[in-house]
């Protein structure tokens, strides 16, 4: 695999987006034990920001993004205000979709993240729908998917992908491998353990990636989009990270061996990269970036606080783009 050394700048960018999501996750976490501060659910990516950061960080504003109930670092990654978001999970106002859609529904249409669907397994399916609609438009973008391993064992992830081949659709399927799908483990739903090796049996390209270092996560994802770009069709990049929190929030993860998870600690994205960048003299670079990005959650959390809930005359509001009314 051909891939571009990266630039001092284009690092220090990986390293910030992390920085940034690891903030914000530890945000959210602080919140969801707070009683009554986040409505449903929290599902959120400690360990997993390398993917979210590398693979975003590859794609143009044209390309489309289609993520999953752990979409936390994939938006932010995308640039979506940290303050917008914030709101939107506590089910603000002034949130990215106006506190309608929670943490688990999030929709970004000027940033091209086109829905975050919590259906295990109905992200590929949607994502070969707007890869469709790209290469039946002549567009020049391609569509990432962001699922899990779990997910990996739907139907339906298995129709996107063949269909998408058949197609030559130009769809970027990003599996998390993270070792667990909620309290099953990896080796319980997977007979083979690598997902990528299932690439060949519909004809593309398939890689698997430490999914917990950023910068090769970030060349993987530069040269399979290519792929997808010149017309060839989808890839199957298979990230093999780890999740750190339980499923979410709510899990303390007693079925995880302490072991396993200290292994994984030790091998924390961040931390890795910090010393990358060190080892090539780049740490004076990284100084206050950690600070920057804390400051950055701060303010996304006096934003949000300050939001109010939408009041209850707006709930049936801004949900279609042409509404139905009662009059049909
Ligand atoms: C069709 C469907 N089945 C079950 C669930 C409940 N559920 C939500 S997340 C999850 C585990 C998903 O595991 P994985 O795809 O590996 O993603 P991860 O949570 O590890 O990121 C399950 C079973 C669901 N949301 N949708
Ligand atoms: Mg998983």
């Amino acid at each position: 695999m051909q891939r571009h050394p990266l630039d001092p700048d284009q690092r220090i960018g990986l390293h910030s987006d992390m920085l940034l999501i690891r903030a914000f996750e530890n945000h959210i976490t602080r919140m969801a034990h707070e009683q009554g501060r986040l409505p449903g659910m929290q599902i959120t990516c400690h360990g997993q920001e390398a993917v979210a950061a590398g693979v975003v960080r590859a794609l143009t504003p044209r390309d489309v993004v289609v993520t999953n109930h752990r979409s936390h670092g994939h938006l932010l990654a995308r640039g979506v205000d940290p303050g917008a978001l914030l709101a939107e999970i506590m089910g603000k106002r002034d949130g990215l979709n106006r506190g309608k859609s929670g943490t688990l529904h999030v929709a970004d249409p000027g940033r091209n993240v086109l829905m975050t669907s919590t259906v295990v397994g109905a992200g590929p399916l949607l994502a070969m729908g707007a890869a469709f609609a790209q290469h039946y438009r002549r567009e020049e973008g391609v569509t990432c998917v962001f699922f899990g391993d779990g997910a990996a064992a739907e139907g339906s992830v298995h129709e996107a992908m063949n269909l998408a081949a058949l197609w030559k659709l130009p769809v970027l399927f990003v599996c998390e491998s993270n070792c667990w799908a909620g309290a099953q483990a990896h080796r319980e739903h997977c007979p083979i353990g690598e997902i990528a090796t299932r690439a060949a049996s519909y004809g593309m390209p398939g890689e698997v990636v430490d999914g917990n270092d950023v910068e090769r996560v970030h060349e993987t994802a530069q040269v399979l989009l290519k792929h997808c770009r010149s017309g060839r069709g989808p890839v199957i990049m298979e990230c093999r990270t780890y999740r750190m929190h339980g499923h979410g929030e709510h899990d303390p993860q007693h079925y995880v061996a302490k072991d396993e998870l200290a292994s994984w600690a030790g091998r924390d994205p961040i931390v890795r990269h910090a010393e990358a960048l060190r080892r090539d003299g780049l740490g004076e670079r990284t100084a206050g970036l950690r600070e920057g990005a804390e400051l950055a959650v701060d303010r996304a959390a006096a934003f949000a606080d300050a939001s109010p809930f939408p009041p209850p005359e707006e709930a049936l509001e801004h949900l279609y783009v042409n509404p139905v009314t009662s009059e049909g």
